[in-house]
């Protein structure tokens, strides 16, 4: 298992839950100095990112992944809207970042994008839109030699999937085998009844980690045991990152160091 670590260079995501917030030469100087092997970046559109391959070389870092979070955050796009041209606008969007990702041989990951259903849709035809798109991003990543991440979200911010299982029926019931799930320890200890369990049947779907604590704190600034949930991840032949898509309290550098503390001693 690798280590990676939030950037985010979205002005409206300021309080959201990412480490860094000062741009990428800060961010990722600041992440490898802590001992992190990856970041995974929130961009605030897919426009190209002129400095990033010269950093990530500098620093001997690789990319995790890319959020797409800010198609929903800044532009209001989601993949279930119930306006046919939103929703074109929205894959689109995620086109982009699976384009801008590729470039440095990472995936992009679908959380927020995903919305929710009972804005224009009825909750039939939200997971039907949900449905579509992933069967239709799956392949399109695929061309792009990455997986797809899908990211199961808590209920307060989606009603759609909230729990890995949920996420695996759904994987499962896709026309397309490269799409993955997205663990995020945070809404998983609001939606599982049991975290270790949850990874060990989700098994070979599990495909990105967001490796947080119960407050989404950094791992080990709150009440979750990650032990077991290493162990888990451990027995299912995970060998992705976990990622640190945590709040920077109480600042950047204690969350960046007790996160790779955690995993030093667990992993
Ligand atoms: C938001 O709660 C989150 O977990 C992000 O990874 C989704 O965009
Ligand atoms: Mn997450």
């Amino acid at each position: 298992m690798k280590s990676a670590i939030t950037i985010s260079l979205v002005e409206e995501a300021r309080k959201g839950p990412f480490v860094y917030h000062d741009g990428l030469a800060d961010g990722c100087a600041r992440a490898a100095s802590a001992g992190f092997d990856a970041v995974e970046i929130f961009v605030p559109s897919f426009d190209p990112l002129p400095e990033l391959a010269g950093l990530l070389q500098k620093h001997n870092l690789n990319l995790a992944a890319i959020g797409t979070g800010a198609g929903w955050v800044k532009h209001k796009l989601s993949l279930t809207d119930g306006d046919a041209d939103k929703r074109a606008k929205a894959i689109e969007y995620v086109k982009g970042v699976i384009d801008l990702a590729a470039q440095y041989d990472a995936p992009a990951i679908i959380g927020s994008m995903q919305g929710r259903s009972g804005e224009g849709t009825t909750h039939d035809e939200a997971i039907q839109f949900l449905k579509d798109t992933l069967n239709a991003l799956g392949p399109y990543a695929k061309e792009k030699g990455q997986p797809l991440f899908y990211e199961p979200l808590n209920r307060y911010e989606t009603n759609l999937f909230n729990t890995l299982a949920e996420g695996v029926e759904v994987l499962e019931s896709l026309t397309t085998d490269n799409v993955k799930l997205l663990a995020d320890l945070f809404h998983m200890n609001i939606e599982e009844a049991d975290l270790p369990q949850a990874i060990r049947d989700a098994g070979k779907h599990v495909g990105h980690v967001h490796f947080v604590d119960s407050n989404r704190r950094a791992a080990g600034l709150g009440h979750m045991d990650h032990r077991p949930i290493i162990e888990a991840l451990k027995a299912i032949d995970y060998e992705g990152y976990l990622c640190a898509e945590a709040f920077p309290l109480p600042d950047a550098d204690t969350c960046a160091n007790t996160t790779i503390k955690t995993i030093k001693q667990l992993v």
